[in-house]
């Protein structure tokens, strides 16, 4: 009756109560109406939390403002240690917030676990960051002449962050951007603002006991017209905003008119290439859990299998006999693989496309629906569906956020696969199984997979966050987490410094007064 010890998750990470909005803490500027906060997993109504008004907002980017004077100056590797701590806390609630990103987003407690473990791993490693934000120094034409390249804190970074990941994608951003010496804005989907409201006061607990001035991680929530007020803000010079592409063109376009940065890390339309020496069990494996792990709503799912004629039949086999293994259900019962969907508008959006693939001629072999009865009363439990399709269809050209598959056929060689995974206008993520390395190589090469992540072996999803995660196209172009995406959160300044006593100009220009 507990359902899992949900109640008890809810009340450490003080978001137990429906009511007004009493979660409007200081760093967290909100007296609007209230939105509730209401469970796929049983369409229980689990908080309300209220909502960020104009004048609240004008209030949370003045305090941030004031934050960043005091936190641009602090020593990068003790801005560090805070986050160091930060991830400590993560460690101490990684069980109670996996349980709310569960109950509040539907993704199995297992996955809410690895991304609160995501969350973990991205403070690490902007622990080391901060002491790794190097410059360049450059040789200059000119003698007594130095050239150095360094990196400064931008100011504001503005998160608009999807339900999908509902806390991750705010800590990649967060922990980064506060170890580059930028204060944070975020606002969380309006489909979780528990999730966010819990992340919050995990990190803003660790700022005031090391007593740290107000502002430097500020949570405001709403729908989009909250977010427009950071996107049209020049206050903001980063916007770092993840969701579907019709948001990002938006999202893209308006930071854009007053010439303002953006991270845009937007839909996908993920393929997995099988090749005819494919390793076959490892391909069902990652095919599988690529296309219904989080109910196929991760940027990264896999969309498409694109699988050679010589093997296909094998595949598909083995596809729809492991499909009647998965486990529907509640997601916080571990023996579960698949939980609901977000809301009735995403089974809305799955049953269309399934309607839409079939009549483009799509061959339905694993049936999908809607489940009913016990367990499934929140009507948001989809069946995961496997599709027969062809790459040009209109909604395989799609990206629809639900567990479907489309299965595609291809002939000839790994060049004619790369032409219909390419043939998307998406470029998130690609994978190829093969163990023939020409092929795999190829995959690899210039003239290979055009997404932002490209892997071998290995599935579309569940990218490690010590490597740079966006893709190119219509996904945005934006890059995230590891390697050196923190440039993004800085502003480079190039010093040309003379330490001699002439003034000899560059390019040799004479110029005599
Ligand atoms: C997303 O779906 O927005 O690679 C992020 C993955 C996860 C992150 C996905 N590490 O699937």
């Amino acid at each position: 009756a507990d359902n899992f010890g949900i109640q008890e998750a809810l009340k450490t990470l003080g978001v137990d109560e429906v009511n007004d909005g009493t979660f409007s803490g200081k760093e967290h500027w909100a007296s609007g109406d209230p939105i509730t906060s209401v469970s796929p997993v049983n369409a229980e109504e689990i908080a309300s939390v209220k909502t960020t008004t104009r004048e609240d907002y004008e209030k949370a980017i003045g305090q941030a403002q004031e934050a960043f004077q005091y936190w641009r100056s602090l020593p990068a590797p003790q801005r560090g240690e805070i986050v160091r701590q930060f991830g400590n806390k993560l460690r101490e609630y990684k069980a109670p917030l996996g349980k709310l990103v569960s109950y509040e987003m539907g993704k199995s407690y297992q996955e809410g676990l690895g991304e609160v473990q995501e969350m973990i791993d991205i403070c690490d490693f902007a622990v080391g960051l901060s002491r790794q934000l190097y410059g360049l120094t450059i040789k200059s034409e000119r003698p007594m002449h130095a050239m150095q390249e360094q990196w400064h804190p931008l100011g504001i970074v503005g998160i608009i962050s999807a339900f999908n990941f509902p806390v991750a994608v705010w800590a990649w951003n967060t922990a980064v951007a506060l170890v580059c010496g930028d204060v944070t804005v975020w606002k969380p989907s309006e489909k979780t603002p528990l999730t966010g409201i819990a992340s919050q006061n995990i990190l803003a607990d660790v700022l005031r006991d090391n007593d740290m001035p107000e502002g430097i991680s500020t949570l405001v929530t709403g729908d989009y017209t909250v977010g427009e007020m950071m996107t049209k803000d020049n206050r903001v010079p980063l916007v770092s905003a993840t969701g579907s592409i019709r948001m990002g063109k938006i999202v893209g376009q308006t930071v854009a008119s007053r010439l303002g940065k953006t991270i845009l890390e937007l839909g996908g339309n993920n393929a997995i290439i099988v090749t005819p020496e494919a390793d076959l069990n490892m391909t069902l494996m990652g095919a599988v859990f690529g296309a219904v792990g989080t109910a196929g709503q991760r940027c990264t799912s896999t969309r498409r299998l694109i699988v050679h004629e010589d093997i296909y039949d094998k595949v598909k086999e083995s596809l729809v006999s492991a499909y009647k293994q998965i486990k529907i259900g509640n997601p916080l019962d571990e023996n579960n693989h698949v939980g609901p969907v977000i809301d009735k508008d995403a089974v809305n959006n799955y049953l269309k496309a399934l309607d839409k693939a079939k009549e483009e001629g799509g061959n339905i072999i694993v049936e999908g629906g809607v489940l009913e009865g016990e367990g499934f009363e929140s009507g948001c439990y989809v069946k995961p569906a496997i599709v027969e399709a062809e790459n040009h269809f209109e909604i395989v050209q799609e990206e629809t956020f639900a567990p479907i598959l489309y299965l595609i056929k291809y002939k000839g060689n790994v060049d004619d696969a790369l032409a219909l995974q390419n043939g998307v206008k998406q470029g998130l993520s690609s994978a190829i199984m093969s163990n023939n390395m020409r092929e795999t190589q190829r995959f690899l090469s210039e003239a290979g997979s055009d997404c932002g992540i490209a892997n071998v072996n290995i599935g579309t999803s569940g990218a490690e966050i010590g490597g740079a995660f966006g893709g190119e196209k219509e996904t945005g172009g934006g890059r995230e987490s590891g390697s050196d995406a923190w440039k993004a959160y800085m502003r480079r300044q190039t010093n040309t410094i003379n330490y001699g006593s002439e003034l000899p100009l560059a390019q040799g220009i004479k110029f005599d007064i």
